[in-house]
């Protein structure tokens, strides 16, 4: 008898493990949102109800390859006029919609398996990646504080996450990132340069042919 929460063909969470062998500022909690799942993925439409994903544009005018949107009380933008948090959703002048519970319940649950306590996020940045949309190498400092660590979720289609160093030409770790996987990191590990691979093409089971992210940050 299976008296598991997974599928047969889930696996069940794993002790959270470091990213970087032999440190513990960012680590990986393999499928630690499965049991999470099918809390998330209403709330998540009716986000996308509310804020439709969209492809914002650099700073340099070319549109993102992700669509993206937000929730919580600030939103990631850019536009031509360059990266920052946002009260208001650019597209409707409107607040995003508010952070689910569950969204939170998730972000903090796995901020303190990793060993960071009293993560209080206030955005949390949802991505998606349709086959052959990646992101570059980049740092997520457009947070006012660095001391709060980031939770990134990963629900769909298997990704590659680049792992790098404090320089942007430093050699990137390749991480294979499965649906329900999450990522924390912080400390002195926060500046590090990261990204994701061109996503490949392929049909998830629960979310089609795409790759869901969120990640939840302290922004203010
Ligand atoms: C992604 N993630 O996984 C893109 N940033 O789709 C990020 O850019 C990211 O996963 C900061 C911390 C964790 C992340
Ligand atoms: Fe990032």
């Amino acid at each position: 008898m299976n008296l598991s929460l997974f599928a047969d063909e889930e696996q069940a969470p794993a002790a959270p493990a470091p990213l970087v062998p032999g440190t513990s500022a960012s680590m990986l909690l393999r499928g630690f949102a499965l049991p999470y799942v099918a809390g998330l993925l209403p709330a998540l439409d009716a986000i996308a109800h509310a804020a439709p994903l969209r492809h914002m544009l650099t700073p340099g005018g070319l549109p993102m390859s992700v669509a993206m949107s937000s929730c919580g009380l600030l939103g990631w933008v850019t536009d031509r006029r360059g990266y920052r948090y946002a009260a208001l959703d650019p597209a409707s002048g409107q607040p995003w919609p508010p952070m689910p519970a569950v969204f939170l319940r998730l972000a903090q649950e796995a901020a303190l398996a990793a060993g960071y306590a009293h993560f209080n996020p206030d955005a949390c940045l949802v991505n998606r990646y349709a086959p052959g949309a990646r992101m570059a190498l980049h740092q997520d400092r457009d947070e006012r504080d660095f001391t709060a660590p980031i939770v990134s979720v990963s629900l769909g289609l298997p990704a590659t996450f680049l792992f790098g160093g404090a320089a942007r030409a430093d050699k990137a770790a390749r991480i294979p990132l499965l649906h329900g996987d999450v990522v924390v990191w912080g400390g002195v590990d926060r500046l590090r340069f990261h990204g994701v691979a061109p996503l490949k093409e392929g049909e998830h089971a629960l979310l089609g042919a795409q790759r869901i992210n969120l990640t939840f940050r302290k922004a203010s």
